[in-house]
């Protein structure tokens, strides 16, 4: 079915100059990119975004790596876009994620993992609405 996710390229990935290479794997893969911004999140916009996160031990970390320099958002469109975007990116522990995904092939850390996606339709939602308005 076709569906509508979000990726953000993390600060890291904007500071590496990665932002075209990772754009380009999901236009390769199929996907249409239908928004495309580049932001600065203020504390408070960050705040918001990861509220989800808001009692884990990592929240502060989270917030202050996000807000410390300019990202990237995307919105990507496509049949399983939630689903297949999710399995492109690898897993949050990027030492860890496959060879072939996108934290696999360009991230060690944790907090500094290059990118974020939507985990559901209702994240994207939500997600949407903070960054894009
Ligand atoms: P993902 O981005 O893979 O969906 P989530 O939603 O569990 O991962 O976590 C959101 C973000 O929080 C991750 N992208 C990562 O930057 C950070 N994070 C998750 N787990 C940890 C952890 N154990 N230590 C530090 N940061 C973490």
């Amino acid at each position: 079915m076709t569906e509508r996710t979000l990726i953000i390229v993390k600060p890291d990935g904007v500071r590496r100059s990665l932002v075209g290479r990772v754009l380009s794997r999901f236009e390769d893969k199929g996907f249409k990119l239908v928004e495309l911004k580049m932001l600065t999140m203020d504390k408070a916009l960050a705040e918001d975004f990861y509220s989800p996160h808001a009692q884990k031990p990592f929240f502060k970390e989270l917030v202050s790596f996000i807000t410390s320099g300019p990202v990237v958002a995307a919105v990507l469109e496509g049949d399983g876009a939630v689903e297949v975007v999710r399995r492109m990116i690898g897993s949050t522990k990027s030492a860890e994620a496959a060879p072939g995904t996108v934290r696999g092939d360009f991230a060690l850390g944790v907090t500094q993992n290059m990118i974020h996606a939507s985990d559901s339709v209702e994240s994207f939602q939500r997600e949407s609405r903070i960054i894009l308005g």
